[in-house]
């Protein structure tokens, strides 16, 4: 029947054969993630009218303010994996460490989680979308203990899953495990995400650029050059200041986005571990491509530190040659030459 509802927690339970692992773990991660995501959801929505705006006080790892409504989203996921007795610890952007979490039953959970549980917050106050991006690993410390900071510093191609879900006009969660990408839309009515999105395909060329060109002045030559080229050839600037969404429109409609390293960000601002690294795996699932400024592609870089940032560009396969095209024609550095 073609419009069968699939509902996420079926669409999982029914492919969980793709997954190497033993069946069922991750199934319980994916789940709880996604009822995480449902109740964040009901307070991002709600968010003009409860008193959880405004600045909360706090401070995040990157020094910045944090909002309310982070600090929410980052407790629900943190219950919500504790909750599912396959995850060992997480990792998140409002944590200055990982953070270790005992399992519900006796037995050792085999998985870590990283996750920027608001992504965008800057965004929420004005009614702009905003996402949470998640990322799964398979721990490789013993599973006799507590996890370890090894578990959480490994390279983007060792992920098991990643997802995001962006808080728009409609609530979209889009995740990977290695084969294909899936997105579920949120249907208020009966509380499920359902399948919308099957197998998506990121164009392989597109008309949009998505970059803050408001540094301009602040990028290096080579990407000043490569932006007016975009400029030159007619693309349209699109850029929301959230990278869940700047991304989400890519990956539908073709296009690049790009955080170049700057003044204020030599090695870029957005964090490797759960932003670069889940939105990479995710956009190469779907046929694109995600390397850094120096071309190193994302999911190969090593992490050195739990917030580490990196440079990013992201999108249809097509543009990120031709932005490594110019890079290597233009730039001073003999490492690209
Ligand atoms: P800028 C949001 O704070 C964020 O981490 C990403 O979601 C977004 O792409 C980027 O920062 C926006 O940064 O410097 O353009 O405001």
């Amino acid at each position: 029947m073609a419009n069968r509802i699939v509902t996420l927690d079926e669409f999982i339970i029914k492919r969980q054969n793709d997954f190497s692992y033993a069946t069922g773990e991750l199934t319980g991660l994916l789940r709880d993630i996604g009822v995480a995501a449902k109740i964040v959801n009901r307070e991002v929505n709600r968010a003009g009218l409860v008193n959880i705006l405004g600045i909360h006080g706090a401070e995040n790892s990157s020094g910045e303010s944090v909002q309310k409504l982070d600090m929410y989203a980052n407790d629900k996921l943190i219950e919500c994996l504790s909750n599912s007795g396959e995850c060992c610890g997480i990792a998140s952007e409002e944590n200055e460490d990982f953070v270790p979490l005992k399992a519900v039953a006796s037995k050792n959970a085999s998985y870590v989680v990283l996750f920027d549980p608001l992504d965008g917050s800057s965004n929420i106050d004005v009614n702009v979308s905003v996402g949470t991006i998640f990322s799964i690993y398979r721990r490789v410390s013993p599973e006799t203990g507590e996890c370890s900071l090894e578990d959480f510093l490994q390279k983007g191609v060792e992920q098991v899953a990643a997802g995001y879900v962006i808080y728009g006009t409609s609530t979209i969660l889009v995740y990977t495990t290695g084969n294909g990408v899936n997105g579920f839309t949120l249907d208020p009515s009966i509380g499920e995400f359902c399948l919308s999105h099957r197998n998506i395909q990121i164009p392989k060329t597109g008309q949009y650029y998505s970059i803050n060109q408001g540094y301009y002045s602040k990028f290096d030559l080579e990407m000043r050059r490569y932006i007016d080229n975009c400029s030159d050839e007619n693309l349209r600037l699109r850029y929301i200041g959230t990278m869940v969404a700047d991304i989400h429109r890519i990956l539908f409609q073709g296009g690049i986005f790009l955080y170049p390293n700057t003044r204020k960000y030599p090695n870029g601002k957005l964090r490797l571990l759960y932003e670069c690294n889940p939105m990479s795996f995710i956009v190469e699932q779907a046929g694109g491509k995600a390397i850094d400024c120096r071309l190193k592609r994302i999911l190969d870089i090593k992490p050195q530190e739990l917030h580490m940032r990196s440079s990013i560009v992201i999108g249809s396969p097509q543009m990120v040659d031709e932005m490594k095209a110019f890079v290597e024609k233009y730039s001073a550095n003999p490492a690209f030459s």
